[in-house]
């Protein structure tokens, strides 16, 4: 039994006070989807095994080029940022797994760390790399990219740090790594933008040959930030062409918040899918740029309207398992909450998709039945399946309202005590 970070008495006091209005809920959702020829316990059992990895980077209060706000307790390593995680996972029984990015998380001792997730029963999803910075005395600048560099020691550099993520990454029982570059330009005539690329493919190739047989390597693409006139890797017509280029273990991976304005997102997965190159997701919301908010906060129907499509892929290929992370900045709200309450968003979207009538609307859409087709999904979309998450919660040991338990626990008092801010730690961005 792992180690709980929340005492569990609390815990089970929080759905004591809770469990009968659940469970009336629950009843009454059960009897209108039976009417519907719906089974909620079959849905209950499916949101049980829904699975999210939370980023570590998200556990401290993010910020923006103009500031950051530090909140109280702030995790100041990666062991904190583990525990902030862990209480997650507790509450929500929704995140297993983190997602740790390198040399921000690196560990003095990986088997220690690995140790102290195994107590926590937290395990690692893909570790991030980061060419996007220079690091204290870092020998080559990335100012001008890092695997598309025109300076052949920064592509190597980069090529090796990314190499340095897998072996860390097989310490930690990692079986993925994800790669991010800021690589582009902000003036037209800056970079040659096919010589870009091929550089990128070639110091890529070098980081595929790194990889174990049973690793991932997820390409992310981003439309633009830190680049303002052109990305290397922009969009996912050139993170699939890439992927194809590299081999089997090279997927792409999709980042809800690095596409433009109104983009449709749900038939980027959907043609991912159908190639066979739809690795993983970056879930957050957005409503401009990459914003990194909370997952369903901004557009909640589109969130449900990708699962819509994952759904569809997972009929066709049982096998279909692509990688669930959160990449969200908490700005203004405590990150622990946040991160909660955008896993259950998460799952819901997960568990709505399932709710749908595939028969019928395959049936309405062959018919050109348009609007019947339209309504089938917006019914699946508009059940409010709260009560199914909450008893999925209760059966797995969490908590049927996380924030609420949270704030019941008195846990970021107590860590603001436990945990004096780092000198200096008021600067921007990421933390
Ligand atoms: C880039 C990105 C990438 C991470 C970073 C923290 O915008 O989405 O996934 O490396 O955020
Ligand atoms: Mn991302």
């Amino acid at each position: 039994m792992s180690k709980t970070i929340i005492d569990t008495a609390q815990v089970e006091q929080h759905n004591t006070s809770q469990r009968s209005a659940l469970q009336a809920d629950y009843d009454a959702l059960g009897g209108m989807l039976s009417r519907r020829g719906v089974d909620i316990e079959a849905l209950t059992a499916k949101a049980q095994t829904f699975a999210v990895a939370v980023p570590s980077w998200g556990a401290g209060t993010g910020g923006t080029r103009f500031a950051r706000f530090p909140g109280k307790g702030e995790p100041r390593d990666v062991t904190e940022k583990l525990e902030d995680c862990a209480v997650i996972n507790q509450l929500t029984r929704a995140t297993p797994a983190v997602s740790l990015h390198f040399p921000w998380d690196k560990p003095s001792d990986p088997k220690a760390l690995r140790q102290q997730a195994d107590e926590l029963g937290l395990g690692f999803d893909a570790v991030n790399s980061n060419t996007f910075q220079d690091q204290v005395g870092q020998a080559h600048t990335y100012k001008f990219g890092s695997l598309t560099s025109t300076s052949q020691a920064s592509r190597e550099q980069a090529v090796a740090h990314n190499i340095d993520c897998i072996e860390l990454g097989k310490t930690l029982g990692s079986k993925g790594l994800t790669v991010w570059v800021g690589d582009g330009a902000n003036f037209p005539g800056q970079s040659n933008l096919r010589g870009a690329l091929e550089r990128y493919i070639d110091s890529a190739k070098g980081i595929y040959a790194a990889l174990p047989a049973d690793w991932h390597m997820y390409i992310e693409h981003k439309l633009f930030e830190p680049a303002f006139y052109c990305s290397v890797i922009a969009d996912w017509g050139t993170s699939f062409a890439v992927a194809q280029q590299l081999g089997d273990k090279a997927k792409c991976l999709v980042d809800l918040g690095h596409h433009a304005p109104n983009t449709n997102i749900e038939m980027i997965v959907a043609r991912l899918a159908q190639f066979g190159k739809l690795g993983g997701f970056h879930f957050n919301d957005s409503k401009y740029g990459d914003d990194d908010l909370d997952s369903g906060s901004i557009d909640p129907f589109q969130l449900f309207l990708v699962f819509n499509e994952l759904a569809d892929a997972t009929l066709r290929d049982g096998a279909f398992n692509p990688a669930y992370m959160l990449d969200q900045s908490h700005n203004v709200t405590d990150p622990i909450e946040s991160l909660m309450s955008s896993a259950v968003e998460v799952q819901r979207a997960f568990v709505q998709a399932a709710l749908v009538d595939r028969a019928a609307l395959a049936g309405f859409q062959e018919a050109n039945d348009v609007l019947q087709a339209a309504q089938t999904l917006k019914k699946a979309f508009r059940t409010d399946v709260s009560p199914i998450l909450a008893m999925a919660r209760l059966r797995s040991g969490g908590a049927i309202d996380p924030v609420a338990a949270y704030r019941a626990s008195g846990y970021r008092n107590q860590v603001a005590v436990t945990r004096p801010p780092k000198a200096g730690a008021s600067g921007s961005g990421i933390v």
